[in-house]
């Protein structure tokens, strides 16, 4: 299809209706401006948080506010991992360091002392973090980080060090289940609360990073662990800032300084599905939702990519290799992969030109969720550019840098979006 056919397939939405839905409507990470249907002279708060949405600390303050719906500012920043850090935020905060968060003008950075101030300003979401059912959950919470850290950065192979590591940390996960079997619901506490917004971003990170470099499920070994998940996932502010797999597998090992893998074969195939990008339904040990997929994905997929098409053609650094005329071939290499992301199953899919496989698995590569859309659509859109590259051939695009991510600076987006 040209890029004009394409277009056709998306229904019609001016910028102003966009911008609404991003404004008022459910949690998403491209919004700028939050209101929940209320003015703008009601904004007392500015949230800096990373552009990527990488940032764990960032998506606890991130999922409070939208759980809280207190009207706030949204203003990204970049992480030294990807990019250079902005100045006019170094003039703000000199080291750097995300989160931070304007209250009344007041400026304010640790993610706990910032949920403190908006707890005092806004009131507690359930119970707060001083109530003293939550304190031991907060301690829980660290200790289990403490042990994924030891065993994700400091344990490759399979020998006893391995074993002792993940032992521990399957011995404190078993203690974030008995804390969660002990109320009758699936959260932490009765009802949904400040608990549960502290254990979700590292729960996340850990059931992508131990899957992805260790081979083992964590929702498959603690069935507590997966029915918070599974609750969670039924609230549409977490599933505006729920990652995948894929994406945190290669954001941490820069955040983290490093991950190790087991390297045992079950580590690998799992891997290696993942990268591959062609989703299977039936792994136990790769469970990243519960949700069905929602019935829209693949227009939001597209949707995004059309909007973003020129400058994910301009960075492809395949696109560069093969010289000017094959740029043309790139860009008809990702109208066929869009064609076959929406002409799924029933239609024969649509080859690119030859040459053009590295440069549809680049992008396939640097999928990133939330991001730049949802879980559902990334796997969608992944699986479409690996269908259609694969009819070229087997030739992989530049591997991930595992020491920084500056193939994913975002300077070149932020003019487009606006985010
Ligand atoms: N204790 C801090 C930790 C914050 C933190 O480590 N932030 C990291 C990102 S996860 C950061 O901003 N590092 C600088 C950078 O990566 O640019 C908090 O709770 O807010």
């Amino acid at each position: 299809m040209r890029w004009a056919d394409l277009e056709e397939l998306l229904p019609p939405q001016s910028d102003a209706d966009l911008q609404r839905w991003r404004t008022d409507g459910p949690t998403n990470p491209q919004a700028q401006l939050r209101l929940f249907g209320r003015p703008e002279s009601e904004v007392r708060v500015t949230l800096y948080r990373d552009h990527h949405a990488w940032c764990p600390y960032c998506q606890k303050v991130w999922l409070w506010l939208e759980e809280q719906r207190i009207p706030y500012r949204i203003r990204k920043v970049t992480m030294f991992c990807y990019g250079d850090k902005e100045r006019w935020f170094t003039e703000k905060v000199p080291s750097g360091m995300l989160p931070a968060l304007e209250l009344d003008g007041r400026l304010i950075t640790e993610s706990d002392v910032i949920l403190e101030a908006l707890e005092r300003s806004f009131g507690p979401l359930g119970q707060g973090l001083s109530d003293p059912d939550v304190l031991p959950l907060r301690q829980l919470e660290r200790r289990l980080f403490r042990a994924w850290c030891q065993w994700l950065c400091y344990c490759e192979g399979e020998g006893s060090h391995t074993a002792s590591a993940e032992q521990h940390f399957a011995r404190m996960a078993g203690l974030v289940e008995q804390a969660l079997e002990a109320t009758p619901g699936p959260f932490f506490l009765e009802q949904f609360g400040t608990a549960d917004v502290i254990f979700v971003p590292y729960l996340e990170r850990m059931n992508a990073s131990l899957a992805y470099y260790k081979g083992y499920g964590l929702r498959r070994h603690h069935p507590a662990i997966d029915r918070w998940f599974s609750a969670l996932e039924q609230r549409l502010t977490y599933l505006g800032t729920q990652s995948d797999i894929h994406t945190h597998a290669h954001d941490l090992p820069p955040q983290m300084g490093c991950c190790l893998s087991s390297g045992g074969a079950h580590q690998r195939r799992l891997a290696a599905l993942v990268d591959g990008g062609l989703w299977p339904s039936d792994e136990p040990d790769l469970i990243e939702t519960r949700q069905p997929e929602p019935a829209d994905v693949r227009q939001l997929a597209l949707a995004r990519m059309l909007r973003h098409r020129g400058k994910l053609l301009a960075i492809n650094p395949v696109g560069e290799r093969l010289g000017a005329a094959a740029a043309e071939r790139l860009d008809q290499a990702l109208r066929c992969a869009l064609t076959n992301l929406m002409a799924p199953g029933h239609a024969e899919p649509v080859p690119p030109p030859s040459g053009t496989a590295a440069g549809l698995r680049y992008w396939r590569d640097r999928i990133s969720v939330p991001r730049d859309m949802p879980l559902h659509a990334a796997r969608q859109l992944r699986a479409a550019l690996e269908r259609t590259a694969a009819l070229d051939g087997p030739e992989q695009g530049p591997p991930l840098p595992v020491r920084d991510r500056r193939d994913q600076n975002p300077a070149p987006f932020v003019a487009v979006s606006g985010r």
